[in-house]
């Protein structure tokens, strides 16, 4: 048979198409599956780490409707977002124009590759409906308290002008356009992710073994949880009058250390800083310091020298009423605890440099060699009432005596902060909320949903649009009737795909009706398995398992985590560098398909490493991908027509006969823990290739159709379109199933043997099965006799189909 990809695949893509392949069942009485690659933005076109992520997927998704399974595998698109509005102001196109054209080209391509995706339930984040939903679940979050609006120090990024969450920032940079991340102050909408902070790290430890420990161990530092005490300052009295105020809070994770504190240090924006740069009391010189360290981002701080500056103030030691002077310091995190620490420096490695530079007082305060000394064993000392006394017993007398005097207490701190949502940007879905004069912030009536965005905006990329769109931002009051202002901020795109799994879940015919479709979604969810790019690590990864708990909390969802399992895929390089348009290294997908086909693209990516590894391009590897096609089509004609295995008896087979069929149950026997858990697809293959090969070595038709038929099966999943049109010609399509494994395939008449002498191993050798215990343990004495020549043996012990032991003396 020639090999003519491309009416194979346009043919099967037809038929499967037609005949609802792809799409799941209503019954729920069947086992179910579902399967989620990670949406793609509609950048305009598929680019390598799309296809490789999709062929994963579907790879999964066609193994598990051969085993039975009810398939979900949805696809959609995370359609909003600032590349649409960048399009709009470079090429003059609408952003929903260049959106929805770009949906309508990706969805092409999609289909040219195979993937048998779910159609019914297709979706894009910028559809009416779609923001519909989420508009509702804004106002219940906002109704229960868990949105509040505040006004706060935020990340901004001049380039793309709107403001990015902490987690969108990376290395002080935009983590869309890599422009440097300023620190601008700005009122918007927030998020109560740290109100589940405990509840996220706790679920982390069900995922282990299922989710990638890298994943988990950045989603547990990003939350940061730590137990410590906090308790407050007092100012001495002159101090006191300086500042209007008696004394500020700090947090420590070392109460045990309180008699080794030598000073205090706030951050540059703690609000006693800011009242003195507005006084009279410092000098400008004192005020510039100040000010060139508020002018650096927190990243920028973090790897400069450690700086900072006496504020003239002093503190009272809350213990033994020693005064404290008050610094400040550029390694004080304003957003952390109190944005004010207490400082040992014989214990603590920044707070140790920083009085080295400013030669302040290091009080040692636990028995040790060198300075600074920072872990927690040893007895304290010069440390009145804790003196003698170990790290524990140690930190629960200080916590003590603070919560008896009703002075400080002990705390749970988290490194999260809550999620800020508003962008500053047209394209994105409208923050249904109104400002009103007499009403305050209002949300908007949820029969009044959804709040679209206009359609007719300029847009400029200077400022928000729909800021500038009276009709739009003109509104009335929800609560009094008045005239009032539509807030003009849209959310973070991030919100759009932190659910998007659930409505995949819900039963289209209930989209118009409900948000989530509780029977359907109880049904579907979780997902099984996840698939996506490590990037993805803390961004959407965190959100989706917040809003996961925050929808089961509001009554819509019944799990406490969205996915089960997770798969995160290596990137695509190119000549050793991740493909990609600013490298100017990329394949496109559609030219691949045009020159071999999509069976060829998907079996030379899942060939050419572990999903979870990097993966390097090569080109004459996609040429070996597609000639092993081409033999595996060249082979056919070894095999006859069937609609079942050949009924085979194996005793009757001869060496290569039966070396032929253990090469391709070896193959069937590896599958399930390819698809099911390992993903070594590599190795999948590798053994199809193998099993292959041992077939060719024989002539026996029956073994021949049935290494076919099996192999046919096996990869399927992986190069479904020539599977199907070989597996129809021959099979009638009968083979996608689930197949037995037949274990007198694996009954073998060689049998290994490893020789051990007084229990150390000397040997291995085969031996015939059908030999008695004398002959095998003479044959066995005879492939060590250099050992046993010159020796005494005791005792030879047999183990029967394992080991023969020799015992000898001398
Ligand atoms: C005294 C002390 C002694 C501390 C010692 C540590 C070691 P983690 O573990 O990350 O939670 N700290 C408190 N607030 C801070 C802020 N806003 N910016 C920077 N550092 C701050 O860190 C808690 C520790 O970091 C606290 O415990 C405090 O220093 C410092 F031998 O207090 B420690
Ligand atoms: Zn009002």
């Amino acid at each position: 048979m020639q090999y003519i990809a491309k009416d194979i695949e346009y043919k099967w893509q037809s038929t499967w198409r037609d005949s609802s392949y792809s799409e799941p069942k209503d019954d729920y009485n069947l086992p179910k599956k579902y399967i989620l690659s990670m949406f793609p933005y509609p950048s305009g076109r598929l680019h390598m780490g799309h296809v490789r992520n999709y062929a994963i997927g579907d790879a999964l998704s066609r193994y598990y409707r051969n085993q039975g399974f009810n398939v979900l595998q949805p696809m959609g698109f995370d359609s909003f977002g600032m590349p649409a509005e960048n399009a709009a102001i470079k090429h003059k196109i609408h952003p929903k124009k260049w959106t929805y054209e770009n949906i309508d080209y990706m969805i092409k391509e999609l289909d040219s590759l195979g993937f048998s995706f779910s159609k019914k339930r297709l979706l894009a984040t910028s559809d009416p409906l779609y923001t519909k939903w989420e508009q509702e679940f804004f106002i219940k979050m906002y109704e229960k308290g868990l949105v509040y609006r505040k006004s706060a120090v935020v990340n901004w990024c001049e380039n793309d002008q709107t403001v990015l969450a902490n987690e969108q920032v990376e290395d002080g940079k935009c983590w869309r356009c890599g422009h440097e991340v300023v620190q601008k102050e700005m009122p918007g909408y927030y998020l109560k992710i740290t109100e589940y902070a405990n509840e996220l790290l706790e679920c982390l430890k069900d995922l282990e073994g299922k989710w990638p420990s890298q994943v988990i161990t950045m989603q547990e530092n990003w939350i940061g949880k730590s137990n410590g005490l906090e308790f407050k300052f007092e100012f001495d009295d002159s101090s006191k009058e300086i500042v209007k105020n008696d004394g500020f809070m700090v947090f420590t994770t070392r109460p045990d250390t309180i008699y080794g504190v030598s000073y205090c240090a706030l951050a540059p924006e703690h609000d006693i800083v800011k009242g003195l740069l507005n006084s009279e009391f410092i000098s400008t010189d004192i005020k510039d310091k100040i000010k060139s360290m508020l002018n650096q981002s927190p990243k920028e701080r973090q790897i400069a020298d450690k700086d900072g500056v006496y504020l003239g103030i002093n503190a009272i030691h809350p213990l033994t009423k020693e005064l404290v002077p008050i610094w400040c310091a550029n390694f004080v995190l304003a957003q952390y605890g109190h944005g004010a620490l207490m400082a040992v420096p014989a214990h603590d490695e920044r707070d140790y440099e920083f009085a080295i530079k400013f030669n302040l007082p290091i009080k040692k305060v636990i028995e040790c060699d060198e300075l600074p000394y920072t872990q927690k064993s040893g007895k304290h000392i010069n440390s009145n009432m804790i003196n003698g006394k170990e790290y524990e017993e140690a930190s629960r007398v200080i916590i003590n005596y603070f919560q008896n005097n009703n002075t400080g207490k002990e705390v749970t701190n988290y490194k999260l902060r809550d999620w800020g949502i508003s962008r500053q940007r047209y394209w994105g879905a409208p923050i249904p909320m109104v400002h009103c004069d007499k009403c305050g912030i209002v949300a908007q009536k949820l029969e009044n949903l959804p709040i679209l965005l206009p359609d007719d905006v300029v847009i400029t990329g200077e400022g928000n649009p729909l800021d500038k769109h009276p009709n739009f931002k003109n509104c009335k009051c929800p609560k009094c009737g008045n005239q009032a202002n539509r807030e003009t901020d849209t959310m973070d795109t991030f919100f759009e795909s932190s659910w998007y799994f659930a409505r995949y879940a819900s039963d289209e015919k209930t989209w118009e009706k409900v948000a989530i479709d509780k029977k359907s979604v109880d049904y579907w969810m979780s997902v099984d398995q996840y698939i996506g790019g490590i990037e993805h690590a803390i961004l959407h990864l965190l959100y989706a398992r917040f809003f996961q708990k925050v929808l089961r909390d509001l009554g819509y969802l019944r799990d406490s985590e969205p996915f089960a399992s997770l798969l995160t895929q290596g990137m695509v390089l190119k000549d050793g560098v991740k493909m990609s348009k600013s490298k100017g290294n990329t394949v496109d997908p559609d030219d691949i398909i045009a020159k071999y086909g999509a069976d060829t693209a998907r079996l030379f990516i899942l060939f050419a490493a572990p999903p979870q590894k990097e993966l390097e391009w090569n080109d004459s590897a996609v040429e070996g991908a597609f000639k092993f096609i081409n033999r595996l089509c060249d082979r056919s004609v070894n095999a006859y027509k069937t609609e079942q295995i050949p009924d085979i008896n194996h005793s009757n087979l001869d060496k290569d006969e039966k070396y032929a069929r253990l090469k391709v149950y070896e193959a069937l026997k590896k599958s399930s823990d390819v698809f099911e858990s390992s993903f070594a697809f590599n190795t999948l293959i590798a053994a199809c290739m193998e099993a292959l090969n041992a077939l060719n070595a024989q002539n026996n038709k029956d073994i021949w159709t049935e290494g076919y038929y099996i192999i046919l099966n096996l990869l399927e999943p992986i190069i479904p379109h020539i599977c199907w049109e070989l597996s129809s010609k021959l099979f009638g399509l009968k083979n996608f199933r689930k197949i037995e494994l037949k274990s007198e395939v694996f009954d073998s008449d060689i049998i290994n043997l490893v020789i051990t002498i007084n229990g150390k191993r000397r040997a291995q050798i085969e031996v015939d099965k059908s030999l008695s215990n004398e002959e095998i343990i003479a044959q066995a004495k005879v492939a060590v006799s250099k050992w046993i020549a010159q020796a005494q043996i005791v005792k030879e012990i047999y183990v029967p189909n394992k080991l023969v032991n020799i015992v000898i003396k001398g």
